[in-house]
């Protein structure tokens, strides 16, 4: 089984067209999973007040045929948190991204956003909350990693490594702008870390 793992896409529909063009050449049967940040909101953290908006609409950069591309599924991301909390009203795609996971599952692995920690505690974060995960896999900060058992891990030009150790904890990188996705192979064992090239 494969698993194509993409996220932090940002509303940005040349990217993300792109790494699904590039997963359905490169691994056409792959299952993929969203690692959360589908939508950019154009509330800054900053701004927020208490203030409430009207529709979803408001508050997103919303490309044409953008939802098309989003046929994947997902967890949610600090953006989609943000959009939930500025708006109220009941719409259709609010409703979507109330109902996107905080965590699935791709094989062996968990998959969240990775909003949930500060950057520099991550692998405590994870011994404490999720000490039972053998791989997990985020995003957030768009910088692509690898570390087994706590230790990082060059990633080969190749991109592949195998996966080993009692815990694995895979960085997905970032749609937008980047490019990035990562293939995850269940049976080879394996991760390889994956980049559409711009046109
Ligand atoms: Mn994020």
């Amino acid at each position: 089984m494969q698993y194509a793992l993409l996220g932090d896409i940002h509303s940005s529909i040349d990217d993300l067209q792109a790494v699904l063009n590039h997963i359905s050449n490169e691994s056409p049967h792959a299952e993929l999973i969203g690692t959360g940040d589908l939508y950019e909101c154009t509330v800054s953290k900053k701004k927020l007040h208490g203030q409430i908006y009207s529709s979803v609409n408001e508050v997103i950069q919303h490309p044409d045929s953008f939802d098309e591309l989003l046929s994947f599924l997902s967890v949610y991301g600090n953006q989609e948190e943000r959009i939930l909390l500025i708006t109220e009203q009941e719409e259709p795609l609010r409703n979507v991204l109330s109902n996107l996971p905080e965590t699935l599952n791709a094989g062996r692995a968990l998959v969240i956003h990775g909003h949930q920690w500060n950057p520099e505690e991550r692998d405590s974060w994870l011994d404490e909350n999720m000490p039972e995960e053998v791989l997990v896999f985020h995003g957030h900060t768009h910088q692509s990693s690898f570390t087994v058992d706590g230790n990082n891990i060059r990633i080969p030009v190749n991109g592949e490594v195998m996966l080993s150790g009692k815990r694995s904890v895979v960085n997905v990188g970032a749609v937008v702008e980047s490019r990035e996705w990562v293939l995850y192979d269940t049976v080879e064992n394996t991760v390889k870390f994956m980049k559409a090239q711009k046109s």
